[in-house]
């Protein structure tokens, strides 16, 4: 059987890396527009967005932020568009899942899992900062757990979910992360074919080590059978090596300047698309191909992207 097209996601901003740390960090609506049009020209068939305050650059979970660049995105690529419910971390659950409720996409990220989320470490990276926020929310990550209980997943499966047929990135960053979603998928909140995201180099979740992978797949693979459609993004340098790994093992990808700001050792991604064009390339040298937006969507049983709200 010929290998499936690798379908990859493209995360252009996120609410973990802060200005000071590139330029070329998307933060307007206007950048982050274009930004997911471009990684959408290059080959990505899923858009994963946040948005940001245009002032200062903050995690901004409004559905009015959203709203600025959304339909943008819409009118300009054919691609999936999958708004986060993680938000800008220590944000409450109803601001996080606002502008999911309000723009009703077909897909949206679902965290299955509560954990540490630290990003402190970069605080020491970097001398001078744009803004006063930015260590300060590093620094807050110190004493700060990414709060994702069995009765918040609950209310998102039930609200976004149920509510507006929108289906989901399952955010697994753990082992345990793979057995919260199965208890879900037992009580028939979870239909497959779901897409289970597994995340690596996160201080607080997995380290980016092979092993994991493999362990991760293999007992996803017990737990959920042919029901699930699995992807790999892994955090900072281990971005492309990850990428790769799971293209070999029949998996799907995700890129972006969400989870890294390089392109190569110690050169910043000048774009999103840079990093897509590149992990495509890889994709295709290994004979593989690229899924289209219609192929993800069929894949992954999306509602298709005249059912949204923007
Ligand atoms: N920043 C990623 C490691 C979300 O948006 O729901 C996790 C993420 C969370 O993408
Ligand atoms: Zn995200």
């Amino acid at each position: 059987m010929a290998p499936k097209p690798v379908i990859i996601t493209c995360a252009p901003t996120g609410g973990v890396h802060t200005p000071t740390m590139s330029p070329h960090l998307p933060i307007t609506p206007r950048e982050i527009a274009a930004e997911a049009i471009a990684a959408a020209e290059a080959g990505a068939s899923i858009i994963h967005l946040h948005a940001r305050d245009p002032e200062t650059g903050k995690p901004d979970p409004s559905p009015e932020r959203f709203m600025e660049f959304l339909p943008v995105i819409k009118q300009s690529t054919d691609a999936v568009v999958n708004v986060s419910t993680g938000g800008g971390l220590g944000m409450t659950r109803e601001e996080r899942l606002r502008a999911a409720l309000r723009a009703s996409p077909e897909m949206a990220s679902l965290n299955v899992g509560s954990m540490n989320f630290g990003l402190f470490p970069m605080l020491g990276k970097y001398q001078d900062w744009t803004h006063s926020w930015e260590p300060e929310f590093l620094e807050m990550t110190r004493d700060f757990i990414f709060r994702n209980t069995f009765a918040d997943i609950e209310y998102i499966l039930k609200e976004l979910g149920e509510g507006c047929g929108t289906r989901f990135e399952f955010e697994c960053y753990d082992l345990g992360h793979l057995y919260n979603l199965a208890w879900f998928v037992d009580q028939k909140l979870v239909e497959p074919p779901f897409f289970v995201q597994m995340v690596f180099g996160i201080l607080g979740g997995m380290g980016a080590e092979l092993d994991h992978l493999v362990h991760l797949k293999r007992t996803a693979d017990r737990l959920f059978g042919d029901a699930y459609e699995w992807s790999v993004l892994a955090a900072g340098r281990h971005q492309m090596s990850f990428a790769t790994q799971s293209a070999m093992l029949g998996g799907n990808l995700r890129v972006g300047l969400e989870d890294s700001l390089y392109i190569g050792p110690g050169e910043l991604a000048k774009s999103n698309a840079d990093q897509v064009t590149k992990i495509r390339r890889i994709v295709e040298d290994l004979g593989l191909t690229v899924a289209t937006p219609d192929e993800a969507r069929a894949r992954l049983a999306l509602k298709g992207g005249d059912a949204v709200g923007f």
